[in-house]
């Protein structure tokens, strides 16, 4: 992973986002990658009914789609599966695993599709293939010799889809575990465990439409402009309604700044040309890392002694007496909360907070969408709660244009655990799985995440199966889960693409090559949930990059025949003949998927209930719970900073397309320190220094070493890198309180002139 980016090149970012540069963009990953008419038929199924779902992002769909409802980085995501390029048995005859793990992450998915089942041998240098059923096999032999199912770890991405996901999980529990770990985990789980308690339902409260409803947008903690594209035209929509719009970000990101529609159907043919680009935030919080809390806080304040002052003025008191309870102990604690404390967590002037709360409370309503920036902190449960908390007083929660938008990742990540892919399980699920298919579930809750990891490293659990995604490089502490990983007898890659996992393998390793989503699964079609609950089909339209490739449906009820016999009753060959029959079991054992295969037949999908939405709050009480958590910020000592982890334009998490993150000014390479330029002076740093960067806690200290320093735009004492280049700096026992998701948004560290 630690080759030098020796063709770095860094300028000033640009002005505005999206615009002719990703269209050019687009076609040049397409075209490339997969040839012009492949390329063009594909383009023309994205994101339409009946299409393929695209893979990058889980943004829903607008009603009236135009012909080309994609966005850049669904284009590249579109490419990077459907490229023509592949690696066979000569590729893996001609690499061993130890020379393939020298190579960055950038070549090995350039690397292209993988096209057969191959297993790494005790002892052995490179991969061979082996037959489906003989990797089969291994696997149920390897399960089934386990002391107790709990040995085994299985872990999910979220581009799997509903019935594989389904099937997955209920495999796994027939196994006899929980260990059902997740990319969610790493992800949105703060936001799950937050809004499940406040709220209960983990999931956005509002739709698409809500959008040109709204007077105000608020975005915190998330990059659209390169995570979400498609969610531009949403924030574009609004700002063209009236709306406002503020952005809460250390970084000045781009995308949401300006930008330019891509797409001359939705209303702006000139715009593509660059001549009327749209600006979006009208106010922009350079907030200090891990400050956010201390923002909301802030704001809340405000709004506190201004309805004191004029009872009635600010809050929406009809609101908070039916539907509400907590609001005196939100009240002491706010007053307990000291405004240096806000002032120095935040990072801001009061002037600037004062400035946001007047715009909340000139809004009627106001939609307010995070990401990562949020939940990827220490206190990210009692931050979204926070932002809960403040769209309660004003009673933005399910009428027209408010509410609630955690913007979810992977394009079914909220499907997975709907479909019960989670190492714990609701009453009503684990009730209706026993009795739709006549067994007792696992009692325990399983592992998660960073739990398996543990696990993993101290011979707890022995096998690691993955269902998708790239472990070693996505989790924390990659020196700790690399360890953890060669640790085991067995690991298990169920991929599509050549990663850093699958190349660092434990005692017997397997990868096994799937379908994705664009390609044809036979006669079978499956079935996607966007960040707004609404279900939708997918069908692939390409020919398989090879005729070895299995569905993940095929390998989970292969492996589940071969590994539970006569001990499941579940006709497992009739499943994978007939993807009907499954969506029939889920309708059973999953609430609000009445006629299932009738309604995602419809174009267009249907949506899963959303009590919020319509002003019921399924918690305990019966109300939405106002929750009132004391102030917290990272503190640091002297001579420390705090660093964030983020994204490039030009990734998919792990996958790396290209070395360049055009909206940030960065050509050529991705092992950088973003940097305030006094910062920098203050350690006698220039740009393009090279630089080492310290990690701190309480097992010791974690390096990464040889990167170059850019001066940037971002709050003093604060420095950003790209995950997943920045993961050996993040201790695995930093996580957020309650859901144990990573802190991969917010670590102590020092900076200091290489020692290369
Ligand atoms: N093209 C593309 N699309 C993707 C992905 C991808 O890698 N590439 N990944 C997908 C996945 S799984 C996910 S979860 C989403 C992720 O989407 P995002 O959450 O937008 O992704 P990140 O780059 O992690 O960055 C989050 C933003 O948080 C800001 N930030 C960092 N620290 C803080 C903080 O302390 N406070 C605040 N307020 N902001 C902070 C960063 O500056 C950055 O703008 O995108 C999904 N879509
Ligand atoms: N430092 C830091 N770490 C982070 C984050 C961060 O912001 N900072 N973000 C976290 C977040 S939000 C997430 S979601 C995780 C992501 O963690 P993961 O979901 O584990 O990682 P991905 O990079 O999305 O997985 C990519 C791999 O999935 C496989 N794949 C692609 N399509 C398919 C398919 O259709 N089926 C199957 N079976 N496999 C497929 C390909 O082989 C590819 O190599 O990373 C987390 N890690
Ligand atoms: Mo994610």
């Amino acid at each position: 992973m630690s080759k030098r980016d020796e063709k770095l090149k860094v300028t000033p970012p640009p002005e505005t986002s999206a615009g002719i540069h990703a269209v050019t963009n687009a076609l040049r990953h397409l075209y490339g990658k997969m040839g012009p008419i492949r390329a063009t038929r594909g383009m023309l199924r994205l994101n339409q009914k009946g299409g393929i779902d695209c893979q990058s992002c889980a943004w829903p769909d607008p009603e009236h789609r135009t012909i080309n409802e994609f966005c850049e980085n669904g284009a590249k995501a579109l490419a990077d599966e459907a490229t023509k390029q592949r690696i066979g048995r000569e590729f893996f005859a001609g690499h061993s695993v130890e020379e393939l793990a020298a190579q960055s992450d950038f070549w090995l998915n350039s690397q292209g599709r993988l096209t057969e089942p191959m297993v790494l041998r005790e002892g052995g240098t490179h991969y061979e293939p082996i037959a489906w059923e003989d990797a089969i096999s291994l696997i149920a032999g390897k399960l089934n010799s386990l002391a107790s199912p709990d040995e085994a770890v299985f872990y999910t991405s979220g581009r799997t889809s509903n019935e594989a996901a389904f099937l997955y999980q209920l495999f796994v529990r027939q196994f006899g575990t929980n260990n059902l770990p997740d990319c969610s985990n790493m992800c949105h789980e703060s936001t799950s465990v937050a809004l499940a308690e406040s709220i209960g339902l983990g999931k956005a409260t509002i739709r698409l439409e809500d959008f040109e409803r709204t007077d105000l947008v608020i975005v915190i903690g998330q990059n659209p402009g390169t995570n979400a594209p498609r969610m531009l035209a949403s924030l574009a929509a609004a700002k063209k309604a009236g709306a406002k719009m503020i952005a809460i970000n250390p970084l000045p990101e781009v995308g949401l700044t300006s930008f330019v529609d891509p797409n001359p159907q939705h209303g702006n043919p000139l715009s593509v040309l660059g001549l009327r680009p749209s600006k979006l935030a009208d106010l922009h919080l350079p907030v200090r890392i891990g400050g956010d809390m201390a923002v909301l806080k802030g704001l809340m304040k405000i709004m506190f002694e201004r309805e004191r002052a004029e009872p009635g003025s600010v809050f929406d008191r009809d609101f908070i007496s039916q539907n509400t309870a907590g609001y005196a102990e939100l009240e002491a604690e706010l007053d307990a909360t000291e405004w240096a404390a806000i002032l120095e967590g935040s990072g801001l002037t009061r002037g600037e907070i004062e400035e946001a709360a007047e715009m909340i409370i000139a809004a009627r309503s106001f939609i307010t969408c995070w990401a990562m920036g949020v939940t990827q902190h220490t206190a990210a449960v009692a931050t979204i709660q926070d932002i809960v908390n403040l769209h309660l007083l004003r009673g933005a929660i399910g009428r027209p244009g408010a509410g609630l938008c955690p913007v979810r990742g992977h394009s079914n990540v909220q499907g997975d655990r709907t479909m019960g892919i989670w190492e714990k399980m609701t009453p009503v699920f684990r009730e209706n799985l026993e009795r739709e298919f006549a067994f007792r579930t696992p009692e325990l809750d399983g592992l998660n995440t960073v739990e398996s990891i543990a696990a993993m490293l101290d011979g707890r659990a022995k096998v690691f199966f993955a269902m998708g995604g790239n472990f070693v490089a996505a989790s924390p502490d990659t020196a700790a889960v690399s360890a953890a990983l060669q640790n085991c007898d067995l690991t298990v890659q169920v991929i599509t693409k050549l990663n850093r996992t699958a190349i660092t393998p434990g005692k017997v390793s397997l990868i096994l090559p799937c379908l994705g989503r664009s390609e044809i699964d036979g006669e079978q079609f499956v079935s996607t949930e966007s960040t707004m609950l609404n279900v939708q089909m997918s069908k692939g339209i390409f020919e398989p990059a090879s005729e070895h490739l299995r569905s993940e449906v095929w390998i989970v009820c292969g492996l589940a025949a071969a590994t539970l016999g006569a001990r499941s009753d579940v006709d497992w060959h009739a499943f994978a003949a007939d993807y009907d029959k499954i969506r029939d079991a889920i309708e059973r054992v999953v609430p609000g998927f009445e006629n299932y295969n009738e309604r995602v037949r419809v174009p267009g999908g249907f949506y899963l209930p959303n009590p919020p939405r319509e002003g019921v709050f399924p918690t305990q009480a019966g109300k939405a719970l106002f929750k009132a958590a004391p102030l917290e910020y990272a503190k640091v000592p002297a001579g420390r900073m705090l660093m964030t982890t983020i994204r490039s334009h030009d990734q998919f998490n792990t996958t790396i397309y290209g070395l360049d993150d055009r909206y940030r000014g960065i050509d050529g390479g991705r092992r950088v320190v973003f940097m305030h330029p006094d910062d920098m002076a203050e350690l006698g740093l220039a740009g393009g220094d090279r630089v080492d960067v310290t990690s701190y806690w309480a097992d010791g200290e974690r390096h990464i070493r040889g990167f170059e320093a850019v001066p940037y735009k971002i709050p003093r004492g604060c420095t950003a890198a790209y995950f997943p280049e920045a993961n050996p700096l993040i201790p695995l026992g930093s996580v957020a309180r309650r859901s144990f998701t990573p802190t991969s948004k917010c670590v102590v560290v020092s900076v200091a002139a290489s020692e290369e």
